[in-house]
């Protein structure tokens, strides 16, 4: 793709709490439909404000990427989602410590009053948190898919019963997560008190899509990105933030017996 590409973003608000967020990266005669389609969705959250930012990348910068692999898991309750997170993050390298930490953070929505915006930055060895504003976390942004991987990868999902605009938007930002060097593993559940799944990605082992990480109803939730033990935390920050990167293809979608 060699036309100009955009990074458009959304994100709604009232009082200071963030209600949805949205994140693309479209050609130039993309830009405008796709807005609307955020503002559209913004507004079924009755926000006080929303802004809408759109940056043109430097296309030389482009990362493309293709989606993990989806692993459906089957667990039997909360307890058994969580300690499945845990085997799974220690399985891509994260110490028991660290996994415990990051659960437990999530769990109380990483302690800040709200939810954070962003992910916490942690040390996959010690369990340190290395983001500099702990209330904010990181945010990946400047991500998107093109347009034949979005509907291939709904199709896809949608075979599977997954037609829920989450879990594809959380493949996507998942593919430039990992696709940072030193990022070895992914948790996440959402804040969203209706919505309990959430998934585990590292590496090696794909997207592991977790049905039960919380009680309907529990309004905590949060992601955290595990770093190699070591690492510095700046020139992940900085393509997280920064470098644009494009899924261009899917993965494969395989479920496990329960
Ligand atoms: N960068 C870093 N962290 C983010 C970003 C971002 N762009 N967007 C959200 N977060 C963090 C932030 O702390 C939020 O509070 C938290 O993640 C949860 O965000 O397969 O919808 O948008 O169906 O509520 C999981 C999908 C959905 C499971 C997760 O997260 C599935 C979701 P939400
Ligand atoms: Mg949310």
């Amino acid at each position: 793709m060699d036309t100009e590409l955009y990074s458009i973003r959304m994100h709604a608000s009232r009082q200071q709490r963030h209600l949805s967020g949205a994140e693309d990266l479209v050609p130039a005669t993309g830009v405008e439909a796709a807005a609307q389609a955020m503002l559209h969705r913004a507004w079924t959250h009755a926000p006080q404000s929303v802004f809408v930012a759109i940056d043109q990348v430097d296309t030389a910068d482009l990362v493309r990427g293709r989606l993990s692999d989806l692993t459906l898991a089957s667990v039997a309750d909360v307890a058994a989602g969580r300690q499945r997170a845990l085997v799974e993050l220690q399985r891509a390298g994260v110490s028991l410590g660290a996994a415990n930490m990051a659960l437990t953070a999530i769990a109380n929505s990483a302690g800040s009053d709200g939810v954070m915006r962003g992910a916490m930055l942690v040390d996959a060895g010690s369990g340190q948190r290395l983001e500099p504003d702990q209330s904010r976390g990181v945010r990946a942004t400047r991500f998107g898919v093109t347009p034949a991987a979005k509907a291939d990868c709904e199709r896809l999902l949608a075979v599977h019963g997954l037609t829920h605009h989450r879990t594809r938007e959380a493949l996507v930002l998942s593919a430039k997560v990992l696709a940072a060097p030193a990022v070895i593993a992914e948790l996440c559940w959402s804040d969203d008190p209706d919505y309990p799944a959430g998934y585990v990605a590292s590496k090696q082992g794909g997207y592991l899509r977790i049905p039960q990480l919380k009680k309907s109803g529990d309004c905590a939730g949060g992601r955290a990105f595990f770093l190699a033990a070591g690492s510095d935390p700046a020139s992940t920050i900085a393509f997280l933030e920064q470098t644009p990167f494009l899924v261009t293809a899917i993965g494969a979608v395989h479920r496990e017996r329960p």
